[in-house]
């Protein structure tokens, strides 16, 4: 089978849009494809955080992502720094990867712009990504529209490795959903939902109550006209809510413009809140439950570092010995 590898950061609560964009095709990818993930805590490591609490936040986003439907037993989900491999071949793809094209990426731009301080692991992110996907043997990388340029970096990055120093390691193709890759913050609907963004009101979070979340989506800014038409470039909010409940209800855009004709803005939150409630309330029973059960989740963990260990030791194997370093006996 395909192998498949994405990985999320355990960087505040997981929203709306790491679902719909993400997390939701892992879950369909276990049954299709050899399915590896990971929590990548070293990623978030590359911002400012608090210690104290990384690791009840990996433990949790672990937990959420059980709760959203991944099965050990079906897939491999792990812990990034416990497998040192994926360190071992950042520093071998630093010294592939260049200053210039690293420089050029478009979210260190973003998130190092006016810090005072940036640090290299921040600058280096990129590579300790595409480190995460070739050292599984990767054929495909499901995950949001923003993590486009990452994977083309990867790529070149993966296509110059074999070209210096011959065939060892898989490129992989990115797997972009066509719908819901990009979901829009409720009250920016120009900016994408974002965990980081402080946007709290316009971040509707996999665990809100229901409540919380009809308030959120009620308040969704939309445009001063009155009809319910998807045109992104024109109606922003409105082509947002309308990609939302195509993802959640399974229904085509075009469907639910032709059930929605006539009814006002207010009718169209209301449907997208209560559907969403419904999407989201297996994953609030099931995560509720885990809560109650963390050494269910170290268990999980424990298997999939094992798994995950198996396959990146040997890909490691394979580039040591393809770059030249002498073997230890
Ligand atoms: P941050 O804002 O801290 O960078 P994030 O919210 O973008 O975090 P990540 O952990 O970086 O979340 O992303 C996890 C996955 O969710 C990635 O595959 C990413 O592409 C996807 N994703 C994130 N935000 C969205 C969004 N608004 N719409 C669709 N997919 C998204
Ligand atoms: N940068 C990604 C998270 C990530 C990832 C990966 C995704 C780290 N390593 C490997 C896919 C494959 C993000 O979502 N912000």
């Amino acid at each position: 089978m395909p192998r498949v590898f994405s990985g999320i950061q355990p960087t505040g609560e997981l929203h709306l849009g790491n679902l719909l964009g993400a997390i939701r095709q892992w879950v369909v990818d276990q049954d299709t494809h050899d399915a590896v993930f990971c929590v990548v805590d070293l990623h978030a490591m590359t911002a400012p955080y608090d210690p104290a609490s990384l690791a009840d936040a990996t433990r949790r986003t672990a937990a959420l992502l059980l709760a959203a439907g991944l099965d050990p037993q079906r897939c491999t989900l792990f812990v990034q720094s416990h497998v040192p491999a994926h360190t071992e071949l950042t520093w071998i793809l630093n010294c592939v990867a260049s200053f210039g094209e690293l420089r050029r990426m478009t979210q260190f731009k973003d998130k190092s712009g006016g810090q005072e301080s940036v640090s290299v692991g921040l600058f280096d992110y990129p590579v300790l990504m595409a480190a995460d996907i070739l050292c599984h043997d990767t054929d495909r990388v499901p995950v949001g529209d923003d993590q486009r340029q990452h994977l083309e970096l990867a790529r070149d990055v993966a296509q110059r490795f074999n070209h210096r120093f011959g065939e060892t390691l898989v490129v992989p193709e990115p797997a972009i959903p066509p719908i819901g890759a990009r979901v829009m913050d409720l009250q920016d609907p120009t900016s994408k939902m974002s965990k980081s963004a402080d946007s709290p009101q316009g971040t509707p979070l996999l665990l809100d109550p229901p409540d919380v979340l009809t308030k959120k989506i009620r308040s969704a800014v939309t445009d001063s006209g009155r009809e319910i038409r998807y045109d992104p470039e024109n109606k922003a909010g409105v082509s947002n809510l309308l990609e939302i409940l195509s993802v959640v209800r399974g229904t085509p855009i075009p469907d639910l413009e032709a059930s929605l004709a006539g009814a006002g803005y207010g009718d169209l939150k209301s449907t997208v809140a209560d559907a969403v409630i419904e999407y989201l309330a297996p994953v609030q029973e099931r995560y509720a439950a885990l809560e109650d059960d963390p050494a269910r989740v170290d268990e999980a963990l424990a298997l999939g570092a094992a798994k995950a260990s198996s396959v990146a030791d040997g890909v490691l194997r394979r580039v040591r010995s393809a770059t030249g370093l002498l073997t230890r006996q």
